[in-house]
């Protein structure tokens, strides 16, 4: 049976060329590339799915997510970085970091923007491996506009959609960027749900790497409950300083975050078993909408990630989270086995379907 559920396409995601990540200071090849969404495109495509275009929307939602500095610093730094000759001189052809403002340099008092155009990255950029070139704000704004549309289909009364996000956002908070991406369009979508319906939203991660910057933008809040699971960070995993157990939310907040780490090498029977515990937290919370980053790279053949995961169990999971019945927005995340990303998006959204066709029954 052909897919139902709408597929949110964005031609711009080819804008983004990562051209590399500095890994331990050497350029490596990048790994967040082109070729993904479209081979996801074409499984899908595959299957018989509708393909929808993503449709502009206004600033406001981003700016609703993410604070105007980091918005005004990812929508210039390309241009910046050209008109001060750095790709000349000396010869960097990405917007790379260099010094970080670390609380420890300052005392804990507020870091601010320096007056370097070199120095300005490290405000903003967590991590080395995340580069700029010049199309990666309009393709990470076109992300956002995507993950919007398949929003916006769900108040329309779509069951679900999926939005074929490039470049990917999870690791995005409100004021710094890293882990590949560049704005949290799974976030960007759940609080335009928030503003719209005013109820209670879940955002439940599936990537192999802890959603970070999706925690620390709901983690005090008590109307976005946000879960992941993901391999362990304290077993040496990226984002490495996130994703521990222990993090469960503040102030109003508390109990609105849960995070499961699961050891490297952990297969089908433990991930799904953590996928049905974060689906009885969306039950407990009350939650009447729901968003899942779905990040594939938990995939045994995955080269990003030590977990286990089969393309039967992605499909389990979507039949799991199609099975709470709630209106449900899914924004593509990681995924780096180009021979199998498309099968396992495919297999997960059947999944989903199958598992709406149960909660209905
Ligand atoms: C969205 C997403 O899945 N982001 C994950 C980014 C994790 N990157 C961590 C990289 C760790 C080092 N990998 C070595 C690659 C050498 N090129
Ligand atoms: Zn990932």
């Amino acid at each position: 049976m052909a897919l139902g559920l709408p597929v949110v396409w964005n031609d711009r995601h080819r804008l983004h060329e990562p051209g590399g990540e500095i890994w331990l200071g050497i350029r490596t090849p990048g790994t967040e590339v082109p070729t993904r969404a479209d081979a996801i495109r074409e499984a899908l495509a595959g299957a018989g799915a509708r393909l929808v275009d993503a449709e502009a929307h206004p600033d406001e939602a981003v700016l609703a997510v993410h604070s105007p500095g980091l918005v005004d610093f990812l929508s210039g730094a390309w241009a910046a970085w050209e008109a001060a000759g750095l790709p000349d001189d000396p010869g960097q052809d990405r917007v790379v970091p260099y010094v970080f403002p670390l609380p420890g340099v300052t005392s804990g008092r507020p870091a601010f923007e320096p007056a370097a155009t070199w120095a300005r990255t490290g405000f903003y950029a967590y991590d080395t491996m995340t580069l700029v070139g010049p199309g990666t704000w309009e393709a990470a704004r076109a992300a956002a506009d995507a993950a919007l549309t398949a929003a916006d289909l769900v108040l329309a009364g779509a069951p679900a959609a999926y939005a074929c996000c490039r470049p990917p956002g999870h690791h995005v908070t409100r004021d710094c960027y890293g882990g590949s991406c560049y704005l949290n369009s799974a976030a960007i979508a759940a609080q335009w749900l928030c503003d719209r319906r005013g109820g209670p939203v879940a955002v439940l991660d599936l990537d192999a790497h802890h959603g970070n910057g999706t925690q620390e933008l709901f983690y005090d809040r008590p109307d976005v409950l946000t879960g992941s699971v993901h391999v362990d960070p304290g077993a040496g995993w990226f984002p490495h300083f996130l994703g521990f157990a222990d993090e469960t939310g503040a102030g109003a907040g508390e109990g609105a975050n849960l995070n499961l780490p699961l050891a490297p090498g952990s297969g089908d029977d433990v991930w799904l078993a953590a996928v049905a515990r974060l689906i009885r937290a969306v039950r407990k919370h009350g939650a009447d909408l729901l968003v899942v980053p779905l990040g594939v790279d938990a995939a045994g053949s995955d080269p990003q990630s030590p977990l286990q995961v089969s393309k039967a169990g992605f499909r389990e999971a979507g039949r799991l989270l199609g099975a709470l019945g709630l209106p449900t927005v899914l924004v593509q995340e990681g995924g780096y086995d180009l021979a199998a990303i498309g099968g396992l998006v495919r297999a997960t959204l059947e999944g989903f379907e199958e598992g709406i066709e149960e909660a209905r029954a």
